[in-house]
């Protein structure tokens, strides 16, 4: 069959930008779902992950990556830096995501490795909800549309949802004829025990201080369905030294039960169903920096 003979529109919409500008935000917003997990700290997202909106004829297949990372040193990094460069191999579109007024030397170096790819590139501003003197980003925008071509512009607010269904309506009509990638119920290329995972490590992110979330990292040890369709899900919580796994855990266990019970409420959501959730705590030293142990882990790509 030839190009034009077919009537669906298919294609993969890589998202890129320093870490934190909010690209996983993003990503659930332009879905309606939460499949990428968040937070207001760097290096949330490790894994590159498909999120993927199939309406009518059309299916945009997008792309999220963790943030190209200038220290390359431990190994952790570098996996997060692999996911993220190779992840434009077979991209067709680009959404290059920047902080309202904020521009970085980051933002620099990220732009320049994108135009490297030779792809359209639309330039999404984000966080807007937070840019007071809006003459001072008119200002901006107009300066980066001089030096660099996009092929559009779009300031949005993904937090606040505003203006992200125009940039979904720009992406749709980008797509080039083709098949469908996946069935149209997918929302992610990700399996559930995956999502389960990254769901608690969302909220050890979120309920940490900042020195933790490095240091953890989550292996689902069980995960089943049971006959009336409930599901049991067993999560170990791997950290690097006694003291975080006290952090953790926090007194009495105070901690550790609101991380479970955070975690939990997102997975009944998501899993469409009541989820029975158990987690545990322990040391794995130096896991952030062992490859191999990484590669055990789950972040071979
Ligand atoms: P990523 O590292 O680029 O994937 O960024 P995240 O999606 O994890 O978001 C980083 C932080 O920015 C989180 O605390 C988000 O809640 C916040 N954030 C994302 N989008 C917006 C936005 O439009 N407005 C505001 N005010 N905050 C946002
Ligand atoms: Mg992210
Ligand atoms: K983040």
């Amino acid at each position: 069959m030839q190009p034009n003979d077919i009537d669906t529109r298919c294609g993969l919409v890589a998202i890129v930008g320093r870490p934190n500008v909010g690209k996983s935000t993003l990503l659930n917003r332009l879905l309606g779902q939460k499949v990428s997990i968040t937070s207001r700290k760097p290096q949330t997202t490790r894994h590159r992950i498909l999120g993927i909106d199939t309406e009518d004829a059309y299916q945009a297949i997008y792309v999220d990556t963790p943030g190209l990372h200038k220290e390359e040193k431990r190994a952790i990094n570098r996996f997060m830096n692999r996911a993220a460069s190779s992840s434009l191999a077979e991209v067709g579109l680009i959404l290059f995501v920047v902080e309202g007024t904020r521009w970085t030397d980051d933002d620099e170096m990220v732009l320049n490795k994108v135009k490297q790819a030779g792809l359209p590139v639309y330039l999404v501003v984000n966080k807007v909800d937070k840019v007071a003197d809006k003459q001072a980003l008119f200002e901006q925008l107009q300066k980066l549309s001089e030096k660099f071509t996009f092929e559009h512009i779009v300031p949005v607010s993904a937090k606040h949802g505003k203006q992200v269904d125009a940039l979904r309506d720009l992406v749709k009509q980008s797509l080039p004829p083709s098949e469908f990638f996946f069935p149209e119920d997918y929302i992610t290329d990700r399996s559930s025990r995956f999502m389960a995972a990254e769901i608690i490590r969302e909220k050890l992110m979120r309920y940490t201080g900042d020195e933790l979330p490095y240091a953890t990292t989550v292996e689902i040890e069980q995960f089943k369905m049971t006959d009336n369709g409930v599901y049991r899900i067993n999560g170990l919580i791997l950290v690097e030294r006694e003291s975080q796994k006290r952090m953790v855990i926090g007194k009495g266990g105070q901690h550790i039960k609101t991380i479970g019970e955070q975690a939990r409420i997102d997975m009944e959501h998501l899993f469409d169903t009541k989820v029975f959730l158990e987690l545990w705590v322990k040391v794995k030293q130096g896991w952030a920096d062992d490859e191999r142990a990484l590669r055990s882990l789950g972040y071979g790509d």
